[in-house]
């Protein structure tokens, strides 16, 4: 079994709760860095730099209209957001590995457009949900529902244009692994793009070696592989710190050997860890399972 050689690791924190329905996960990049992030990838023989947080607006400072759009919360802030993202990303070296520590899956806003500005990348969607509402589909308003459709290139116009030139995410491109909620229009637009869609229920029935190699065969025809990791996609029992937990999760090590297979396959070229929320976690226990499967993800082995 292969093992990636050691890698130029780069972390961005972006502290960002503008898309969740509950706050607190832009306390998400210190909980990580908490949990020992660096030194656990440092350990691994990785070079590890830290380029600190992106500056994101906070909350209550944020007009109080923009605030009160119910079909797009703070687009505004999340787009302005998004280009400071990208930005902040121009400054990891072209071969290096960005880490973004989010904050809400809006954060993948930023980091997915500007792993697509280097060059077409496979992204594995890893996720209890699908993300793939628009302003018009989305039953709360909350981005964080949506930035899978708009990676895509479907939803509001002002987040579409903070991604910037990159063509938008081909639909063969990206797969999404451990879904068990989808809203209605979710669906509807799943099945209109013909994404791959691997669910629970897929890893019930094969086991998640399978679906693993599944997932990355389909994304054969790309060399680099985003991962963009949504906390909730693990059970609630060993990730209970998310704001929109699903039961029936990933297992503890079902999750691992995803992120085994992912290693193995030698493709990865960045990172998100999303929706970690500490105000609703027990003693930092999801932001440590998250900073584990990360150095898996990178390469650490049992043996
Ligand atoms: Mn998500």
């Amino acid at each position: 079994m292969s093992v990636p050689a050691t890698r130029d690791v780069h972390l961005v924190g972006v502290p960002m709760d503008l898309g969740a329905g509950r706050r607190g996960v832009d306390m998400g990049p210190s909980a990580l860095r908490l949990a020992r992030l660096a030194a656990a990838l440092g350990e691994l023989g990785h070079t590890v730099t830290d380029h600190g947080n992106v500056e994101v607006p906070v909350a209550e400072a944020v007009p109080a209209h923009e605030a009160g759009d119910l079909t797009a919360r703070f687009a505004d802030a999340i787009a302005a957001t998004t280009r400071a993202t990208r930005g902040a990303l121009d400054g990891v070296p072209s071969a290096g590995m960005p880490i973004v520590l989010g904050g809400d899956h809006a954060v993948s806003l930023g980091s997915v457009a500007h792993a697509c500005a280097r060059g077409r990348t496979g992204v594995l969607w890893i996720d209890a949900h699908g993300d793939l509402n628009t302003p018009s589909s989305s039953p709360s308003g909350n981005v964080h529902g949506m930035p899978l459709a708009h990676l895509l290139g479907h939803g509001d116009a002002r987040l579409l244009a903070a991604l910037g030139e990159a063509p938008a995410l081909r639909p063969e491109d990206v797969v999404l692994v451990g879904v068990r909620s989808l809203d209605p229009g979710e669906r509807a637009l799943a099945q209109r793009l013909g994404l791959m869609i691997l669910t629970m229920a897929d890893i019930d029935r094969r086991g998640m070696a399978a679906v693993a190699d599944e997932a990355l065969a389909a994304l054969g025809h790309v060399e680099r592989v985003h991962v963009s990791l949504d906390a909730d996609v693990l059970d609630p029992a060993v990730a209970p710190g998310v704001g929109t937990p699903v039961v029936g999760g990933l297992s503890y090590r079902e999750a691992h050997l995803l992120m085994e297979l992912i290693a193995t396959d030698g493709r990865l070229t960045g990172v998100d860890l999303v929706e970690v929320n500490p105000t609703l976690d027990v003693q930092n226990r999801t932001a440590a399972v998250m900073v584990e499967l990360t150095a898996s993800l990178l390469g650490k082995r049992i043996m």
